[in-house]
């Protein structure tokens, strides 16, 4: 097979572009990044096999009936990317936890638990590599993994889902100005904590995976460590908007650099 230089990879990695209809540029970026892996889908040998989106796609999520309209526009993409021959996993973010059966309906996406452990191709050897949006790492910030336990329960979801949208809308705005006050780290994207070491490592340990990918933290590096003596990783995938739109793609695991997205062809 011929090598190309300037192709996408089979399966690429995304997370946080929090898509805003306010944020035009960001959303033409991704319409780009979309239109660009369709058209990679019909060239012989550059199809992309698989999408994970790693949470964080939308700005805010306040359940399918309210946002699916909002953001149609993006899921029509998604869908398309779909019928074009690519799998689309996602997952939920802390902004767009309330994502349902409607939308993976309507976006043709599989949502996926968090974490999520897969296996990938690298160098023909299968490694067992390890998902997950990032903000489960943060267990220094207490009063964030309280506010996460809280909007993660079923029962919680399912009564704050049941209310008029208006009403959803003025809960969370509340909930936004109450972070504020308490400077939690859900405020701004400064503020995010960053990941425990101990917290993360115990959780690769479990899922024994040496590679782990995430997002949420909005500081994209490649960390190198030792866990169990071997060698492992942990990639941070960048956001959208501050860290211009950087993806991960399986071959990259193995060359350890971060591919931008502005140096996709056209
Ligand atoms: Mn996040």
């Amino acid at each position: 097979m011929k090598a190309s230089s300037n192709t996408l990879s089979k399966v690429l990695f995304i997370s946080d572009l929090h898509l805003d209809p306010k944020r035009s540029d960001i959303q033409s970026y991704f319409d780009q990044f979309i239109n660009t892996c369709i058209h990679d889908n019909a060239q012989p040998q550059k199809n992309i096999q698989a999408l994970y989106i790693l949470g964080d796609l939308f700005e805010v999520w306040m359940g399918d009936d309210a946002s699916i309209p909002i953001y149609q526009h993006s899921i029509t993409q998604l869908k398309q990317l779909v019928n074009s021959g690519t799998e689309l996993y996602i997952m939920r973010g802390n902004r767009d936890f309330l994502m349902g059966a409607d939308f993976a309906r309507a976006s043709g996406a599989t949502l996926i638990a968090d974490p999520y452990p897969i296996t990938l191709t690298i160098e023909h050897q299968k490694q067992a590599v390890l998902l997950s949006h990032g903000d489960i790492f943060c267990t220094d910030d207490q009063p964030y993994m309280d506010f996460r336990r809280l909007v993660r329960d079923p029962l919680w979801q399912q009564q704050f889902l049941a209310k008029p949208i208006t009403e959803r809308i003025a809960i969370a705005r509340a909930m936004r100005e109450n972070s504020i006050k308490s400077q939690s780290a859900i405020t701004t994207d400064t503020e995010i904590s960053d990941v425990n070491q101990d917290t993360l490592e115990h959780i690769m340990l479990t899922h024994q995976c040496q590679t782990l990918i995430h997002g949420h933290t909005h500081r994209p590096a490649v960390h190198q460590f030792y866990l169990h003596n071997k060698n492992a990783q942990r990639i941070v995938l960048s956001d959208w908007y501050s860290n211009k739109k950087n993806l991960w793609s399986d071959d990259e695991i193995t060359k350890k650099f971060v591919q931008k997205f502005d140096s996709l062809p056209n």
